[in-house]
């Protein structure tokens, strides 16, 4: 008989804020050794110890996994968070939102997505159309889940990730999590950059450029970041969006290309 597989999810937080989260898919012998491996991230942050953390385990119906390749990995150097940012725009805009959406989304990003400039635990969603933000839980969001490398894949990209230069955690998982949202119907761009004070670099996503790391997207020291997923309402419900980024199971059993670092040349129109 097959070995089931498991969803593992953490997630930590302090003074009711998000402190930080991880989502695996991971065979049943290794569920404990996962919870423990999560866990032991969320004491360890550099924030500081957390208040609380969840650690959810559920069986996967191995039936509905979609098995799926991870984008193609791209780098634009950056000479700051400024010129980053319309680097971003630019990439935006070309992916198909509207400029001034583009620059909305950038502009909440920056200032905190969540109430009161916090950080949220999940996304936004934005309609590309509109602008007008969709999730109904502005400090949640909607997060995404239950995805992961397929286990006899997942030396193999960290081995491919090292060659690159790009063998950092937050590349391999930021991937991964683009991956999935790439796949949803109705998805058409992310934005991202983290909200850890020390980490600048973030990426835009879309389904024909792939990952578009961008090496500065804030001012170091900044503990704002988020994720912003741009909609098509036209193409899929917001029920369906939502239920396809949190349950839809998603296994990367290949890498798309990885292309060298390259300077970010604006291209103003
Ligand atoms: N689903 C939805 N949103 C999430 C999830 C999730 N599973 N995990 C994190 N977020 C949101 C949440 O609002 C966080 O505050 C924000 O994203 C940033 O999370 O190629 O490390 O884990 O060099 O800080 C991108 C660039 C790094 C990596 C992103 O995000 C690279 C990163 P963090
Ligand atoms: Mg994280």
């Amino acid at each position: 008989m097959k070995t089931s597989l498991y969803s593992v999810r953490m997630r930590a937080s302090i003074g009711g804020q998000h402190l930080t989260g991880a989502e695996r898919i991971v065979a049943e012998g290794a569920v404990a050794e996962t919870t423990t491996a999560l866990t032991k991230r969320a004491m360890n942050s550099a924030v500081g110890s957390p208040d609380d953390i969840c650690c959810s385990v559920d069986k996967i119906d191995s039936a509905t996994i979609l098995y799926a390749k991870l984008p193609d990995v791209k780098t634009f150097l950056v000479d700051n968070f400024q010129q980053g940012q319309l680097a971003a725009l630019s990439l935006l805009s070309r992916a198909g939102i509207q400029k001034n959406v583009a620059a909305k989304a950038i502009d909440l990003l920056a200032a905190g997505p969540g109430p009161d400039g916090t950080v949220m635990r999940g996304a936004v969603l934005i309609d590309a159309a509109t602008g007008q933000r969709l999730e109904k839980n502005p400090n949640r969001g909607v997060r995404v889940s239950r995805m992961d490398l397929s286990s006899d894949f997942r030396s193999k990209l960290e081995a491919t990730l090292k060659t690159a230069g790009l063998n950092h955690y937050r590349v391999l998982e930021a991937l991964v999590l683009a991956g999935k949202v790439l796949s949803c119907p109705g998805v058409v761009a992310e934005l991202c950059w983290s909200d850890a004070p020390d980490y600048t670099t973030g990426y835009v996503a879309d389904l024909q450029y792939g990952y578009q790391r961008i090496s500065n997207l804030k001012m170091a020291g900044d503990p704002c970041g988020g994720r912003i997923f741009f909609v098509d309402l036209t193409t899929a419900s917001l029920q369906s969006l939502i239920d396809y980024l949190e349950l839809k199971p998603v296994l990367f059993n290949a890498v798309g290309t990885i292309s060298a670092p390259q300077k970010w040349i604006t291209n103003d129109e």
